[in-house]
């Protein structure tokens, strides 16, 4: 999976990215290509399995981030450097739209002022013009010519579509497509249909206090839009991640930060995806999985090996919470806790699995 972040300039977007991927991009360096890199999910069900297993290789789930450069306001007309970079990176699953709720009279920002709500709408209507003027330039180019129209002239109809919901200020995400459309307009990614997560970049007060400008305006819009929104403070986590593991303790304490913004991301990537974790363990590897959720038990598999798709038999499986409460896979067993599933199987959030598989 691939999230792209993204945002106005001087937001901390690199900066958050540097805190997810464990990467070290210089901030603010003006670049207008885009850089990838891959975080892992911290997750604390895998620390327990991997104390418990012992094993050679812990493997956490992850995700791939692209730091993407700045949009700014206009950039679809060509203001800034423009935005014809975002057409690089239309292959991404999602975005994270990073907002600056921070003050700091040292780096101003763009804007002026701080106002999440209109930042998030500027950004919108970029994305929305950017995806606008795809499907202008491709309605001209079938209607340049009567070979194109025949080719690909059953096209019109979904991109005039498509079209008039962007000219509305709607997005393509809320199109009630067929199937047959979905797959029409596939190929152009457009930025528009993508699930989108918003990240607040907060200051240490603010978000020791939970307490920023436009608050109650912007989380109100956020709820009714059923956008997820995660609030971090990205440039303290970062200075926070160099401590060692005492201070580190002490100084989320004195800040009141309870988990790593990662967690908070993850959590709400994972939810707007529709996404679960399932494990497997032993004494080589212990490894989270990420699923679509409501998965059968083999779809579940071909994760791992389409293999393990393709001759599943059964799967063996204990919730993570109960192998947690008794300790051991032997304990588990004993207490009747481990079941047999069949193909029919709805994989669970936090399920240990153990496919029984013939090839
Ligand atoms: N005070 C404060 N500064 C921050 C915070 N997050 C980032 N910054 C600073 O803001 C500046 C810009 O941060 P970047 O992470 O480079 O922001 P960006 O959005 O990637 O910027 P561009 O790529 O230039 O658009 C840097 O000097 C950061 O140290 C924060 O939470 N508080
Ligand atoms: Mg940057």
């Amino acid at each position: 999976m691939k999230i792209g972040i993204i945002g106005l300039p001087m937001v901390g977007k690199t900066t958050l990215f540097n805190l997810l991927t464990n990467s070290n991009v210089e901030p603010h360096s003006g670049k207008i290509e885009a850089v990838t890199a891959i975080g892992s999910i911290p997750d604390e069900r895998i620390d327990y399995l991997s104390s418990l297993y012992n094993p050679k290789k812990t493997t956490y789930a992850r995700i791939e981030f692209v730091d993407i450069p700045a949009l700014v306001k206009g950039a679809s007309k060509g203001e800034g450097s423009g935005n014809s970079f975002l057409n690089e990176v239309r292959n991404v699953d999602a975005l994270i739209h990073v907002i600056r709720t921070f003050d700091d009279p040292a780096l101003p920002h763009v804007e002026g002022d701080i106002n999440p709500l209109r930042d998030f709408a500027t950004i919108n209507d970029e994305l929305l013009f950017s995806d606008l003027a795809v499907i202008e330039k491709r309605i001209e180019k079938i209607q340049s010519s009567q070979k194109t129209m025949k080719q690909h002239g059953h096209e019109l109809p979904i991109l005039e579509k498509c079209r008039e919901v962007l000219e509305e200020e709607g997005n393509i995400a809320q199109l009630d497509l067929t199937e047959d459309e979905a797959t029409l307009i596939r190929g152009y990614a457009f930025f528009t249909q993508k699930p989108l997560i918003v990240v607040l970049n907060l200051s240490d007060d603010q978000l020791k206090n939970d307490q920023y400008p436009e608050k109650d305006e912007f989380e109100a819009h956020m709820l009714e839009k059923e956008i997820p929104f995660a609030k971090v403070s990205a440039a303290i986590e970062m200075e926070i991640n160099q401590l060692d593991e005492e201070d580190k303790e002490m100084f989320m304490e004195e800040l009141c930060i309870t988990e790593p913004g990662i967690n908070k991301i993850a959590r709400a990537t994972y939810k707007r995806l529709g996404l679960i974790s399932f494990f497997t363990v032993g004494e080589d590897e212990v490894r989270a999985w990420t699923i679509k959720s409501d998965s059968p038990a083999p779809k579940a598999a071909r994760a791992i090996h389409t293999d393990i798709e393709r001759g599943f038999i059964r799967a063996e499986v204990v919730a993570y919470p109960a192998l947690r409460e008794h300790g051991s896979m032997k304990a588990c067993k004993e207490a009747g806790l481990v079941r047999l599933e069949g193909k029919e199987y709805l994989v669970q959030d936090g399920d240990i699995i153990n496919f029984r598989f013939n090839v």
